[in-house]
């Protein structure tokens, strides 16, 4: 077992969230391919496609650098990482957004109101450009997790943190007052790869193969 140079490289989440849908993509568009969780990668028997299993906070950066040629990641890390990747296809699962809450008790309703707060995140650049962007002057708190605790912990006057059903805000007695962005699994792809006709025939099956299944799921 090893990655083939004539192959295309895949990188996608080893073990969390996107984890069994990104697998269970690759198997419904026809790919067959073993995968054992202690292995770093596996070989498509019927595909040249070589998949990387990471760290989802990995993967733009192994994009950029053209470690891999294509990545399957959530939008809100491709977007936090500010890495030169192609942002190529959306996948339609892994749904959830990047939103600003508060204590439910601080009255606060507006993102204006936290003018000079402290604002815990495990997105500091994407929390950093938001709030410059609306002129807002914040002081931004990188926090890796369980950020939600951090305004009863008195860290923090509010967070910006990912939410898909909300249930976490609301067991932190938190209220979403505003959206930074929204997000779901993305293909990511590496501008030079891209660019290379072998390659980019490669890529090109593999996305029509993709676009089949995700129309169909709508
Ligand atoms: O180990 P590795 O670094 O690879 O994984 P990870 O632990 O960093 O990430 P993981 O597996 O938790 O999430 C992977 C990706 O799933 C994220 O980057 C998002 O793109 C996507 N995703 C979708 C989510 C959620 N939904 C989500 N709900 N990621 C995190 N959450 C968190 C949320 O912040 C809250 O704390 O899940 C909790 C429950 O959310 P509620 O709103 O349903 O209560
Ligand atoms: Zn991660």
């Amino acid at each position: 077992l090893r990655l083939n140079d004539d192959h295309i490289k895949l990188a996608i989440q080893k073990d969390g969230r996107l984890t069994e849908d990104t697998r269970n993509l690759l198997r419904t568009v026809g790919l067959h391919f073993e995968s054992y969780k202690q292995r770093l990668f596996s070989n498509c028997r019927n595909f040249p496609m070589d998949i990387l299993y990471v760290r989802d906070d990995d993967i733009a950066e192994y994009v950029a650098e053209g470690v891999v040629d294509l990545g399957i990641v959530g939008r809100n890390l491709v977007v936090e990482s500010e890495k030169p990747v192609e942002e190529i296809m959306p996948l339609n699962y892994g749904h959830c957004s990047l939103k600003v809450a508060v204590p439910a008790e601080s009255g606060i309703e507006r993102i204006e109101q936290l003018s000079g707060c402290k604002v815990a995140t495990s997105y500091p650049a994407t929390t950093t450009r938001f709030f410059a962007e609306r002129n807002v002057d914040v002081n931004v708190i990188t926090i890796s997790g369980s950020v939600e605790i951090t305004p009863a912990l008195g860290v923090a006057s509010g967070i910006v943190d990912l939410v898909s059903t909300g249930s976490s805000l609301r067991l932190n007695d938190l209220v979403a007052i505003d959206t930074v962005l929204a997000s779901q699994s993305i293909v990511i792809g590496n501008r030079d790869a891209l660019a290379n006709s072998h390659k980019a025939a490669i890529i090109e099956r593999l996305l029509t193969r993709f676009r089949g299944v995700i129309t169909a799921s709508e």
